[in-house]
């Protein structure tokens, strides 16, 4: 599992093992930057604030050109960094200083230095003035009981989880073709001539649009400064290097960094360093979860790399060199989460800036061209967990294309992650798109699809426990953890249900219960978000915000499609148990529900026998229609729901099944299930099986996950599968077309989603024995992947209890 050592691979190889050796640090200066700028322009618009904090950290951020790098830019000081973003959660900085460096999940270091300047510099102005404090003081108490525990810090009770206090986006993808065409000295222009034609009158023009055009105007200011304080970097670089050939590489450099992103790329190598440049002064714009995505690579830089080719100024292996070293910057950029809460959903220093490949032009013909291979290639050589790879496959997609695909995913690494349009397009078309807008959709996150200049919506999601919801109907609304505390509804006694019908019922009153704080906490979010942030940088790249001269952060922008999502947590952990309770409670009385729910209790400890009937009993997974019906019903009441509700607050929250890590910090509050799950462990993750309980083959888990969806209701999205495949089942040339056939299968049922870990289960435990060998062990967790190592304990063994399939 060592990076291959191809002549092309040295210099990105070279860098990595420079940063990967340290824990990641938190770098300081963003937040500090901000924070002198936003206490400057206290009452001014806020669009225009964002802007002026923007241009303030382009004056006066550190610039960096590293060693051996051709695509530069950094955010913070060199090794991994992550940065902060006080204006989100700032009020927990304090306490998150103190816990980072040694908390289990994704820790940092911080210097003493630093630890000063955030105690006595960033933290004091943003007391009392954080989206998270303002979003705990607007929910009532019965949302509240479900949200926080009534802690300081507001720490997470895993029941209805609101993601929006720690990242200020979901996963986004820019129109960087824009980018590439204009440059941001076009846009610029553009907005200057906006400006002039503003009737001077009008308070719409002087009081919304006039603050965003000037926004526009200071952050193309602010981002064509950054890119050239990078030229004067590389320019001093280069009159001090000894070596001609970096001299040479660094006078190139500060010649690409004066002319993007101000102009329109000429090249290829200009249009990958526009294109970064972007992508991290996004980054240091606002916290978006999971990360600004890198959208259809291979469409928006082929043209680039088609003239240079022709004309004998790149070759394949150099396009090859320069994505790695892109992939590389990204490797050091880590996603910060002060909670634990974001910790926890995100392991292993979780972002998975996706790059999307394939799929169909907006005409839906084939996409799939040179760079598509290139970039399938420097996935399968430089085996890193950064950028996310995502295949788009389709009916057509040629046989090379699949047979590539599925050489890459044996190549262990997890890559690239398979997303169908035969399911996609359609739901998009149903949502309101045009033809050309679905068919040129980009993976922005786990599983979600964007179409840059149509999505609007752009506020965290919640993620809701059913597996709770579950716990409720046990425990007449309480949960074993939260002790006597009545947290949902009290739908009656465990005992008393006479039939599973009252039952189901009873947990079907739970799950709505949960939908509804979960859309009371979004209705929150949608109008303090408004408040708290802007996004300049985001909005300009957005043609209906550029049209209509709305920040992205507005809860309406004209003509825009608004995709939110409710995560369906432990959706197979709740199948299961209710299978196993309507089969052995109801149907073949082998035992009561006192029984089931005394055994629960005690985490079946001397209920072994009892344990082993329900792990016996049917399961999601299987393709056995007794378990798979239940599911379909789950599903289906929780999209009418969403369709109801959705209505009102005017952002189509889908139900979705995409858990990151969440999985296992959710399972941590859940006490034993009627499914033979013990007390606290991991929930089922995504729409894959519950740990363990699928035995029937992976066609049998593909054929669940499709007789369990709902399509003929719009209300769903991402649906993350899981498929873990020992290396004999997929073994050579015959493997690989075996993997192919399972992939066309996959496609025909028309499943959203799928991903691979090819990998023995007694490689991982040996990786868990000596960590010190197996530091390059990449494996995939949630719709990313990430080095084994560092993953928490819980995690490691989660991903040993996937079970291992032997055989299609
Ligand atoms: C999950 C990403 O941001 O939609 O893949 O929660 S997000």
């Amino acid at each position: 599992n060592k990076p291959v050592k191809l002549e092309h691979h040295t210099r990105a190889n070279d860098i990595l093992a420079r940063v990967r050796a340290e824990k990641p640090h938190v770098d300081v200066e963003r937040g500090l930057l901000f924070t002198e700028s936003f206490k400057q322009t206290e009452g001014e618009p806020l669009v225009l604030r964002w802007a002026k904090a923007l241009y303030h950290y382009a004056e006066k951020a550190t610039v960096y050109v590293d060693k051996d790098q051709l695509i530069v830019g950094r955010g913070g000081g060199e090794g991994r960094y992550g940065l902060l973003y006080p204006e989100l959660d700032g009020d927990t900085l304090d306490l998150a200083i103190k816990k980072l460096p040694t908390r289990e999940s994704s820790p940092f270091d911080i210097d003493p230095e630093d630890a000063k300047t955030i105690i006595e510099d960033i933290a004091p102005y943003w007391k009392g003035k954080t989206f998270h404090e303002d979003l705990a003081k607007a929910l009532g108490p019965e949302t509240m009981k479900l949200t926080y525990n009534p802690d300081e810090a507001l720490t997470s009770r895993y029941v209805v989880n609101e993601t929006a206090s720690f990242r200020s986006s979901l996963q986004w993808v820019h129109d960087y073709d824009i980018v590439l065409k204009k440059g941001f000295g076009g846009l610029k222009a553009e907005a200057e001539a906006r400006l002039a034609e503003l009737d001077e009158f009008s308070p719409i023009d002087n009081c919304e649009k006039r603050p965003f055009l000037e926004a526009e105007i200071l952050t193309a200011d602010a981002i064509i400064l950054w890119a050239n304080r990078h030229a004067d970097l590389a320019e001093q670089q280069a009159g001090e290097e000894s070596d001609p050939k970096r001299a040479a590489e660094l006078r190139r450099i500060a010649e690409t960094c004066r002319w993007v992103p101000e102009h329109p790329a000429r090249t290829f190598y200009e249009a990958m360093q526009s294109q970064w440049f972007t992508q991290l002064f996004s980054r240091i714009e606002q916290k978006t979860g999971t990360i600004i995505s890198n959208g259809r690579m291979d469409q928006y830089l082929y043209p680039f790399y088609k003239a240079d080719k022709e004309a004998g100024r790149i070759t394949a292996d150099e396009a090859q060199e320069l994505f790695e070293c892109m992939w590389v910057d990204m490797a050091q950029y880590i996603d910060l989460y002060l909670s634990d809460a974001g910790g926890a959903f995100n392991e292993g220093y979780a972002h998975w800036e996706a790059v999307t490949i394939g799929g169909q032009t907006p005409e839906g013909y084939d996409a799939t061209n040179e760079l598509t291979y290139i970039l399938l290639k420097s996935k399968r050589e430089f085996p890193l967990n950064y950028p996310d790879l995502a295949a788009r496959i389709h009916t057509r997609s040629p046989k090379r294309y699949l047979r590539e695909v599925a050489r890459t995913i044996k190549s262990g690494e997890g890559f690239p992650k398979l997303l169908n349009d035969e399911d996609v397009v359609p739901l998009l078309l149903s949502k309101g798109a045009k033809f050309d807008e679905a068919l040129d959709y980009s993976v922005s996150g786990c599983a979600e699809c964007r179409m840059p200049n149509r999505d609007t919506y752009t506020s965290p999601n919640a993620y809701i426990n059913f597996a709770a919801a579950l716990e409720m109907v046990m425990y007449n609304g309480r949960m074993l953890k939260y002790g006597d505390e009545v947290l949902g509804l009290q739908t009656g006694e465990f005992e008393d249900f006479k039939s599973f019908d009252d039952l189901f019922a009873a947990f079907l009153k739970q799950q709505n219960n949960l939908l509804k704080h979960a859309f009371i906490q979004q209705h929150e979010i949608i109008r303090l978000r408004a408040e708290h942030f802007a996004t300049p940088l985001g909005s300009m790249l957005q043609k209906l915000c550029r049209d209509s001269c709305i920040d992205l952060h507005q809860p309406k922008i004209p003509g825009g499609i608004d995709l939110g999502y409710l995560e369906y947590m432990g959706y197979a952990t709740v199948i299961d148990s209710l299978a196993a309770i309507k089969k052995l409670v109801f149907e073949e009385h082998v035992i009561s529900l006192h029984e089931l729910k005394e055994a629960c209790e005690h985490n079946f400890e001397g209920y072994e026998v009892i344990r082993q009937l329900l792990k016996n009993a049917p399961a999601y997974g299987n393709d056995d229609p007794y378990a798979d019906e239940i599911g379909k019903i789950l599903d289906r009441t929780a999209q009418e729901f969403t369709a109801k509700y959705s209505e009102q607050i005017g952002v189509h929250m889908d139900i979705r099944l995409v858990p990151f890590t969440s999985h296992v910090p959710f399972g941590k509050v859940v006490s034993a299930t009627p499914d033979g799950r013990q007390a606290f462990t991991p929930l089922s993750d995504g729409s894959s099986a519950a740990q363990g309980a699928d035995h029937e083959g992976p066609t049998a888990i593909l054929l669940s996950n499709y007789l369990t969806k709902n399509f003929d209701h719009n209300e769903h999205a991402g649906r993350l599968l899981n498929i873990k495949l020992s290396p004999g089942c997929v073994a050579g040339k015959e493997g690989t077309e075996k993997l192919v056939e399972f992939i066309e299968t996959w496609r025909d049922l028309k499943l959203w989603h799928v991903q691979f870990n090819v990998m023995n289960n007694d490689t991982l435990r040996e990786a868990q024995k000596h960590p010190e060998l197996y530091r390059n062990l990449i494996v995939r967790i949630a719709g990313y992947s990430a080095f084994f190592t560092e993953l928490s304990k819980d995690l490691q063994d989660e991903l040993i209890s996937r079970n291992e399939q032997e055989a299609f």
